[in-house]
């Protein structure tokens, strides 16, 4: 339990972009690959997609990496993987996410993102599980994030770091993605801090200004990826319509299992979309 204490990003003196070159750092030396291309998130559901996105040519234990946090969630997997597309493109898959919910600091949810940017990646794409609100959507079914709204109070900038957020994720890489699957909807992700599902009267009104996915990540990552100057493609897996929406109790297991049930589809949509970059 000492890790709370002994972290690099808890030292508010600290700075964390210094943190993020040090972890970028340690990727060049124990993956032997000096640069990477584009970076992949894989949030819950998502997690096939590094096998068919190409050859991996390095995969290492993130805890081995300065600044991240062991995964506090079974099937989050804690791993970093150097990925080679076919056409030469090197993608760091990062299978541990730090989550809000986890109550560490903004700092450290989006120390994947800055340390993406300091291996060189221009594109960051950010996957996600997530509860729909739309009614057309399905359990399993992927959609495009368009926008969000960050419900969370927080944010990863720091001080007066006035940041555009105009097209944050970007019209051109959805292009891509619909140029591959051109039946992809699309949605604006709520994030909420949980880890406790939304009752029924906060997804009404994150439907009222405009939301149609409910989720507890991505939003603090997207805003510091624009930050540190990537561009930005989005996909939320639905594994469950959001409470009230769906009229049965939510549980962690279904989502589990839809995620898992959809997981063969939705990889090999992300590695076409990937090599289409
Ligand atoms: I998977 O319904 C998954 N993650 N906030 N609401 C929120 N997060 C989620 C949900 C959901 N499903």
């Amino acid at each position: 339990m000492s890790d709370t204490h002994d972290h690099p990003l808890d030292d508010p003196a600290a700075d964390p972009f210094e943190i993020a070159a040090a972890a970028a750092a340690d990727i060049a030396r124990l993956t032997g690959v000096d640069r990477h291309d584009i970076a992949l998130t894989l949030g819950s559901g998502w997690g096939r997609a590094a096998e068919l996105i190409g050859e991996t040519t390095a995969a290492l234990p993130a805890t081995e990496v300065t600044g991240f946090s062991r995964p506090a969630l079974e099937g989050h997997v804690g791993t970093l993987r150097s990925v080679v597309t076919p056409r030469g493109r090197r993608v760091l898959v990062i299978g541990a996410r730090t989550h809000f919910y986890e109550g560490h600091g903004v700092r450290r949810v989006v120390h994947s993102v800055r340390t993406a940017a300091a291996t060189g990646a221009k594109t960051m794409v950010l996957t996600n599980g997530a509860g729909g609100i739309k009614h057309t959507w399905r359990p399993g079914q992927p959609v495009l994030i368009s926008d969000h709204i960050n419900l969370t109070g927080a944010s990863p900038l720091e001080g007066a770091t006035f940041i555009d957020l105009t097209d944050l994720y970007s019209m051109r890489l959805r292009d891509v993605a619909r140029s591959v699957d051109p039946s992809l909807d699309e949605g604006v992700y709520c994030q909420f801090r949980g880890p406790q599902y939304e009752t029924p009267a906060e997804v009404h009104m994150a439907k009222t200004i405009g939301g149609h996915i409910v989720g507890m990540s991505t939003a603090l990552e997207a805003i510091a990826a624009r930050q540190a100057g990537m561009e930005i493609l989005g996909f939320s897996l639905i594994t469950n319509m959001a409470a009230g929406i769906q009229t049965t109790p939510l549980s962690h297991q279904e989502v589990i299992e839809a995620g898992r049930e959809a997981e063969p589809v939705i990889s090999s949509l992300l590695a076409r979309v990937i090599g289409a970059l």
